[in-house]
C-alpha cells in the first residue's frame, strides 16, 4: 500500500475508522468443552474483571468500545446488578453492548424454554426474555441477542410445528416490549445441544421468526453455526437483500461451532462475507450490521485470543473494502471469470498489515497490539492477582 499514492492510505484510514467490533464478556471467563475445562489463572471470574480485560483489549486495539453481556453469567441478580454495571462502564470506559438472555442452563429448560410443551415453563422463559429486555433498556443497550438451544434429540418425541407456533408467539410478545431504538436479534444454529432438531436451525427459520415478531427484529449470523459446505456469504447476501441482516457472532470452525479464533481456519470466507456487506452498503443500502465476537477459548489465552480476532477482523474488513467493486461488476457482467476471480482474490491476497499499522500509529495505538499485550505484563499481573481464585471457579462464572 505504501508504494501507491497517499490517497490509498487516506481511503484505508477512513475504512478502518468506520470499523468497530464488540467483544463477549464470556470470552474472558474460564470455559471448556463437554469433556472438561482447563482453567486459566488469568481468567476473569467477576464482572469487574471482565470489564478490566475488555478495557485492556480496547486500549490495545481502539475498536472494541462495547462488551456483550450474558444475563445469567454477568447479571445474575437481574436489574439489581445494573447500577454496578453502569459504574464499571464509567470506570473502565467500555459500554455494555448486546444483552444475551440465557434460556439454556436452568433445569426447567431440559425439554425446551420458549418451545417447552409446558405453558408454565414457556411463561417462565418469556418472563426471562422480558426481564432481559428491561435490563437492556436500563443499560441503554440496543440489541437483545437471542440464541435458543431448544430442540429435541429423538424423532417423534416433540411436535416441531407446535413449537414453531409457541416460538412465534413468544417472540412477538418480546418484540412488543422493545424500546423504539432496540432490536431483537434472532440467532440460528443447526445443532448442539439438541441433536435431532433445533427449533431455530437455519437462517430461513430465523428470518421468518424475526419478520413475524415485528419490524425491529433481525437475524444474527454466527459464523460457527453452519454445516461445513454451507455458503455463508450467500446467506448474508440474502439477508442483506431482504433487509434482515442484524449482525454477526464472529469465530471460526473446522467442524461446527468450535469457536476458534476468527480467520484461523478460513479467512477467505470472512473476506467474502465482508465483501457482500461492502457491496450492499456502497449501493446505499442502509444496514446497521452489528459486528460481534463470540468465542471463548479452552486453550488459548483469553485476552490474546480476543486481540487476535479483533486484529484479524480489522484486516479482513479492510481487504474486502478495497476490492475494486466497479471493475469487478464490469468483469462479472462480461462473465470474464478468471479476470473477475483474479481481481477478487488479489484483494484478499493484498497485505494490508502495513497500512493497519500506520493507522494505529496515527491513532496513537500500539502498532502491534499482540506484541504490546505481551510487553505490558497485563496477563502475568492478573494471573498473579486472580490465580488462586480462578482455579476454584467453574465455567461461565
Ligand atoms: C454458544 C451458542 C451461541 C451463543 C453463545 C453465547 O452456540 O453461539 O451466541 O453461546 O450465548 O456459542
Ligand atoms: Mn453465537
Ligand atoms: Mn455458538
Amino acid at each position: 500500500m505504501k508504494d501507491s499514492n497517499s490517497a490509498n492510505y487516506e481511503q484505508a484510514f477512513k475504512i478502518l475508522e468506520a470499523f468497530q467490533i464488540e467483544i463477549p464478556s464470556w470470552g474472558f471467563a474460564n470455559t471448556g468443552t463437554r469433556f472438561g475445562k482447563f482453567v486459566q489463572p488469568a481468567a476473569a471470574t467477576t464482572i469487574e474483571e471482565k470489564f478490566a480485560d475488555a478495557a485492556e483489549v480496547n486500549r490495545l486495539t481502539g475498536v472494541t468500545p462495547t462488551m456483550a453481556l450474558h444475563v445469567l453469567w454477568d447479571l445474575p441478580n437481574g436489574v439489581k446488578d445494573v447500577p454496578e454495571v453502569k459504574q464499571l462502564e464509567k470506570r473502565y470506559g467500555v459500554r455494555a453492548g448486546s444483552i444475551n438472555p440465557n434460556l439454556f442452563q436452568e433445569q426447567d429448560y431440559k425439554y425446551g424454554s420458549l418451545c417447552n410443551p409446558s405453558p408454565e415453563i414457556r411463561q417462565r422463559a418469556l418472563d426471562h426474555m422480558l426481564h432481559s429486555i428491561a435490563m437492556a433498556k436500563q443499560l441503554e443497550s440496543r440489541d437483545i441477542s437471542l440464541w435458543l438451544a431448544d430442540g429435541s434429540n429423538y424423532p417423534g418425541t416433540q411436535s416441531m410445528r407446535k413449537r414453531i407456533g409457541w416460538l412465534e408467539e413468544a417472540l412477538q410478545i418480546s418484540h412488543s416490549h422493545l424500546a423504539p431504538y432496540q432490536r431483537l436479534l434472532v440467532e440460528y444454529k443447526p445443532f448442539e445441544p439438541a441433536f435431532y432438531h433445533t427449533d431455530i436451525a437455519d437462517w430461513g427459520m430465523a428470518s421468518h421468526l424475526a419478520q413475524q415478531a415485528g419490524p425491529k427484529a433481525r437475524v444474527l449470523v454466527d459464523t460457527g453455526h453452519h454445516y461445513s459446505s454451507q455458503n455463508i456469504e450467500q446467506i448474508v447476501a440474502w439477508l442483506l437483500h431482504t433487509g434482515m441482516l442484524g449482525g454477526f457472532h464472529f469465530n471460526d470452525r473446522r467442524y461446527a461451532d468450535d469457536d476458534l479464533t476468527l480467520g484461523s481456519i478460513d479467512p477467505y470466507q470472512i473476506f467474502r462475507i465482508f465483501h457482500e456487506i461492502h457491496c450492499a452498503q456502497s449501493e446505499g443500502q442502509p444496514h446497521t450490521v452489528a459486528y460481534m465476537i463470540d468465542q471463548s477459548h479452552n486453550l488459548k489465552g483469553k485476552i490474546e485470543a480476543t486481540v487476535q480476532t479483533v486484529a484479524t477482523a480489522q484486516e479482513l474488513y479492510l481487504k474486502a473494502a478495497l476490492v475494486d467493486r466497479k471493475q469487478l461488476a464490469g468483469l462479472q457482467q462480461e462473465c470474464d471469470l478468471v479476470a473477475a476471480e483474479e481481481l477478487f482474490r488479489g484483494a484478499f491476497w493484498r497485505d494490508v498489515r502495513p497500512v493497519v499499522r500506520a493507522w494505529r500509529e496515527a491513532r496513537g495505538l500500539p502498532v502491534d497490539p499482540l506484541q504490546a499485550l505481551r510487553a505490558s505484563g497485563y496477563v502475568e499481573r492478573i494471573a498473579r492477582e486472580r490465580g488462586s481464585r480462578s482455579a476454584a471457579v467453574s465455567s461461565y462464572a
